[in-house]
């Protein structure tokens, strides 16, 4: 059975917006009351934590599509709807977040550190919180909006000091077990270690983290063995150890051949030039392996190599290897920046941005209007209620979208489109809307905006308005 995953695709969506309310307030012998719809909840965010006694991605191999729940809709009586519940999803140390074309829109390092993967969809207001002196008994409420849904993928890149690397049965797995109280598979067959291993050890005051992985052969690089897959997972290491089996029974096999092979594979994965290296020849306590090891040393420390000769079974020189990378860890954390004692939160993109874009799309044939707000506002508008159709009109005329259309060109009849080619809302523009004109006639009148329609649609209702112009349009009543 797998017991580590170290990526995975995750489906989250966060919670709705529940619904504003629409109500007039009723007492008795009062029956013309204010209004009194509650605004709707917020719906609850989706946020990725990192926990550091996770250590693997298996929990969302398992069940992939998470949700947070909705906000509640506004009722009568001021009642505002409950807010939706975040969903927490913890994941380990070192998860990578990346949108599906591999874009990284976080590295999250560091126990506490918070990505807010799905960010929750506002609550509508209701109709008592859209009254003012201007509209006194607003007949509507602004819609929730849609929590934000998105795919991503968690990729998993091991936090660990230091990195042991080496050739199938070197004795990788060995040397953890012995160093740190781990306890790896051990066994004297090739491609023992599966996943990655990670140890906690002690030496003096510094306290570090060691990883093993599954052991390289030649053409790991083209995917031979396990490939080089797993290196992701030496990538954050400041010390990479070289482990040589100094008493491999295959003849055609020496420590340092063995050496330069997996540094041409490091060298084919990449960006691990910078790492200082280490090496160890293990197994010292076979006679022969002694013997090769004490022949081969000089060369090695010769190529500037810090050489260490141990036995993870007879427990040989350990105590001289771990202090030793203890000071290269200890030495590694100094130079680097102090890391932030409280960790940031790393929202996906900005929550409020005032601006908006007019630009002619030629193969839609219509004005694009792209902006958070416009966007949220068409999100907001029930287009079967008129009242709250002509409350958009007058949002976005006042934040200056009429203006910018005709600076842009647009005409009567023209189409305009809100928003993105997918989800955009469509209308034809009218030259009634036109920046500064006053919002004439009663709510409700106003057929300037129209209930979303596929371009295929609108371009039929545009040949059926020329050839009938005196197109009647419903009429409404606000109360
Ligand atoms: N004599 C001797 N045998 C050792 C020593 N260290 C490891 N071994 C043996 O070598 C074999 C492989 O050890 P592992 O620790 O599983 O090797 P590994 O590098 O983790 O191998 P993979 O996980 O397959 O990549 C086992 O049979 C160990 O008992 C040592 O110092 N001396
Ligand atoms: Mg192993």
């Amino acid at each position: 059975m797998t017991t580590f995953v170290d990526r995975v695709e995750l489906h989250v969506a966060a919670g709705n917006g529940g619904h504003g309310c629409a109500s007039v307030h009723r007492e008795k012998f009062k029956p013309l009351g204010g209004p009194d719809g509650g605004n709707g909840g917020r719906g609850g965010d989706v946020t990725l934590v990192v926990d550091q006694a996770v250590t693997t991605l298996l929990e969302y191999h398992h069940s992939p599509h998470r949700k947070a729940t909705n906000g509640q809709p506004g009722a009568g009586d001021n009642r505002s709807g409950k807010d939706g519940q975040d969903l927490v999803l913890y994941v380990p140390d070192g998860t990578v977040v990346l949108d599906k074309q591999g874009n990284v829109l976080a590295d999250l390092v560091g126990q506490g550190t918070t990505f807010v993967a799905g960010q929750g969809g506002r609550g509508g207001l209701g109709n008592a919180a859209l009254s003012s002196a201007r509209r006194k008994a607003p007949g509507f409420a602004l819609l929730g909006e849609p929590g934000e849904a998105r795919d991503i993928v968690l990729e998993l890149k091991t936090v660990a000091d230091v990195a042991l690397v080496g050739y199938p049965s070197a004795g990788k797995s060995s040397l953890i077990s012995v160093l740190s109280a781990a306890k790896p598979k051990i066994a004297d067959y090739p491609f023992t270690t599966l996943v990655p291993n990670l140890g906690v050890v002690t030496a003096g005051s510094t306290v570090y983290t060691i990883a093993d992985v599954p052991g390289l052969i030649p053409g790991a690089s083209q995917g031979r063995g396990l490939g080089l897959e797993f290196l992701r997972h030496v990538e954050r290491c400041s010390v990479l150890v070289h482990v040589l089996d100094t008493a491999t029974l295959e003849s055609d096999r020496d420590p340092v051949t063995d050496l330069d092979i997996i540094e041409e594979e490091l060298r084919q994965y990449g960006g691990l030039e910078d790492r200082p290296r280490i090496v160890v020849l293990n197994k010292v306590d076979i006679p022969d392996g002694q013997d090769l090891a004490e022949m081969i040393r000089p060369d090695l420390e010769q190529r500037g190599y810090q050489v260490f000769e141990v036995s993870a079974v007879a427990r040989l020189g350990l105590k001289e290897l771990s202090f030793a990378l203890a000071g290269i860890v200890a030495e590694a954390r100094a130079s680097k920046p102090k890391e932030e004692a409280t960790r940031i939160v790393i929202r996906p993109k900005a929550v409020d941005d005032a601006g908006f874009t007019v630009t002619y799309d030629e193969v839609e044939d219509v004005y694009r209007v792209r902006g958070e707000k416009p966007e949220r506002w068409v999100r907001q508008t029930d287009f079967n209620n008129d009242e709250a159709v002509g409350y958009l009109a007058d949002r976005l005329n006042r934040l200056g979208v009429e203006d910018r259309l005709m600076k842009a060109g647009a005409r009567a009849g023209d189409g305009v489109a809100i928003g993105a080619e997918e989800n955009a809302v469509v209308f034809d523009w009218e030259p009634s809307m036109m920046a500064g004109a006053e919002m004439l006639g009663r709510r409700g009148e106003d057929h300037r905006l129209e209930a979303p329609r596929p371009a295929a649609q609108r371009r039929r209702d545009r040949d059926a308005e020329r050839a009938d112009p005196d197109r009647e349009f419903e009429e409404f009543n606000p109360f």
